[in-house]
């Protein structure tokens, strides 16, 4: 029924622990509340590696929420802000979140040691949460978030997700920049009947490439 066609890529450039973030994305929920939609966006670290797929969705309620997607992508090491701390105390902070149903999102800082390892291990999964209410079949649609009571369930589930894809820098001159490898990852959603979602992420680490042989 609902084919959002939301989609977006997300390109990591480490250099240490210091991350240059890039990031696009369009179609996604775009008002809320008279405002423009905050998408809180995480890299979700020590779980699996991967984006659930629609059998996740454990209560059968059409929609994977961010619980339920957590065995696949584990939990919150980092948190896309616009300003700001970027640890998971900002997770759901909505009002230092990208917003918009159309974004782009430039940002460089210091991960944390844990994310970066995960991050450099390939277990680490972008996802960007929230979706349109009315894409999701009641009672979904009118249901509170099980991680903010104050918040719909549609405004902290998962919207777009996929891994990030480690790619060795090979030829790239030391302080050059690398080449990201984009990975797309279908995203599935139960919603009435089925919205593919896409993202796509890459990483390039190039400071070590060379002496993990
Ligand atoms: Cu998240």
């Amino acid at each position: 029924m609902n084919n959002s066609g939301a989609s977006g890529t997300m390109t990591i450039t480490l250099d240490g622990n210091e991350a240059t973030v890039s990031q696009n994305v369009s179609g996604l929920a775009a008002t809320f509340q008279n405002g423009p939609y905050p998408h809180v966006q995480h890299i979700h670290i020590n779980g699996q590696g991967q984006c659930p797929t629609a059998e996740a969705d454990a209560n059968g309620d059409g929609v994977v929420n961010t619980a339920e997607g957590k065995p696949s992508y584990g939990g919150i090491g980092t948190t896309f802000t616009t300003s700001g701390d970027t640890s998971p105390d900002s997770a759901t902070d909505i009002d230092r979140a990208p917003s918009g149903g159309n974004y782009t999102y430039n940002r460089t800082f210091t991960l944390s040691e844990e994310s970066a390892q995960q991050v450099r291990e390939n277990n680490a999964v972008i996802v960007v949460h929230g979706l349109d209410p009315s894409t999701l079949p009641e009672p979904a649609a009118s249901a509170q978030s099980e991680l903010v009571p104050s918040l719909p369930l549609a405004a902290t589930s998962p919207a777009l997700c996929a891994p990030l894809t480690a790619v060795p820098s090979g030829g790239a001159a030391a302080g050059a920049g690398g080449t990201a490898e984009m990975q797309q990852h279908p995203w599935l959603l139960t919603a009435g009947g089925m919205a593919l979602l896409t993202a796509a992420g890459a990483v390039v680490a190039r400071r070590h490439a060379r002496t993990h042989q």
